[in-house]
């Protein structure tokens, strides 16, 4: 078996075994590059499509700013959401299910024409998508304590695990997208707060920068793709009972209860 497949293999596990593991640094390959560390993920998605699973889009992480500088990186990552993951505006998040779930508040783009890099821009991007909609992610990396590297996190498909869509659908050019503000509540009480310019500056920068990023591997943003963008807010540790609200304004509300 290659290395790239006993990665995949470990991280498939420790999602379904629901349990954290060490970092894939840690011991079973110190020097994974980035490079490989997609590879991995690409095997991480082929096994998944192979169990009939299917993909409903890519997602962006380490969108913003500060988080980049804190892992001292350039560009942010991808992963993908599968339909698997998804939970309906209003459903249970069942803790059992998860290893150590956080929550952050997005905005989704739905695409309405493919987008191929090289050289998008966020202009291009917003021409072309059909939809945006409003958006809790759950995170739920696979290390012990989010402990991990950039290879790391890539290899684990960016941390993906759930997602809360909202089910208002809007026009993006009704919009400025980075001046669109979002609460994060659990309990009733505000946690995390901010604008859509915490990712990248504007969300339709950080669909272009997925278009830009496949590109170097032959790869485009599909017509029919739902997009995370990335977090307009930090994301925040669930427990059993939170009952989650993301309001967004213009956008209406998503939320899900932890059971
Ligand atoms: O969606 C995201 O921004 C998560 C990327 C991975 C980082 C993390 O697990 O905190
Ligand atoms: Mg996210």
């Amino acid at each position: 078996m290659s290395q790239i497949k006993e990665i995949a293999n470990y991280l498939v596990a420790a999602e379904l075994e629901k349990r954290e593991v060490v970092k894939v640094t840690a011991n079973l390959k110190p020097d994974l590059t980035v490079e490989e560390a997609y590879q991995v993920q690409e095997e991480i998605v082929q096994m998944k499509l192979q169990e009939g699973r299917r993909i409903v889009g890519p997602k962006m992480g380490l969108t913003s700013f500060a988080k980049m500088k804190q892992m001292g990186i350039d560009d942010p990552i991808y992963g993908y959401v599968f339909d698997y993951m998804l939970i309906e505006n209003g459903g249970k998040l069942p803790l059992h299910g998860m290893i150590h779930p956080k929550v952050e508040a997005e905005i989704a783009f739905v695409i309405g024409e493919d987008i191929e890099g090289p050289g998008v821009t966020g202009a291009q991007v917003l021409a072309k998508t059909e939809y945006v909609l409003p958006a809790l992610e759950i995170i739920d990396s696979r290390y012990e304590n989010f402990n991990f590297t950039l290879p790391d996190v890539i290899a684990d498909n960016a941390s993906t695990s759930r997602v809360v869509f909202g089910t208002t659908l809007k026009k993006p050019e009704q919009f400025e997208l980075d001046l669109l503000g979002s609460t994060l509540s659990i309990n009733g009480e505000i946690k995390e707060l901010g604008a859509g310019a915490a990712v990248l500056g504007h969300p339709a920068h950080s669909v272009a920068m997925l278009a830009n990023m496949l590109a170097r591997k032959g790869e485009k943003v599909r017509k029919g793709d739902v997009i995370l963008t990335g977090g307009i807010t930090s994301a925040v540790m669930l427990k059993y009972g939170d009952v989650v609200s993301g309001k967004f304004d213009g956008l209406g509300e998503v939320t899900f209860t932890v059971t």
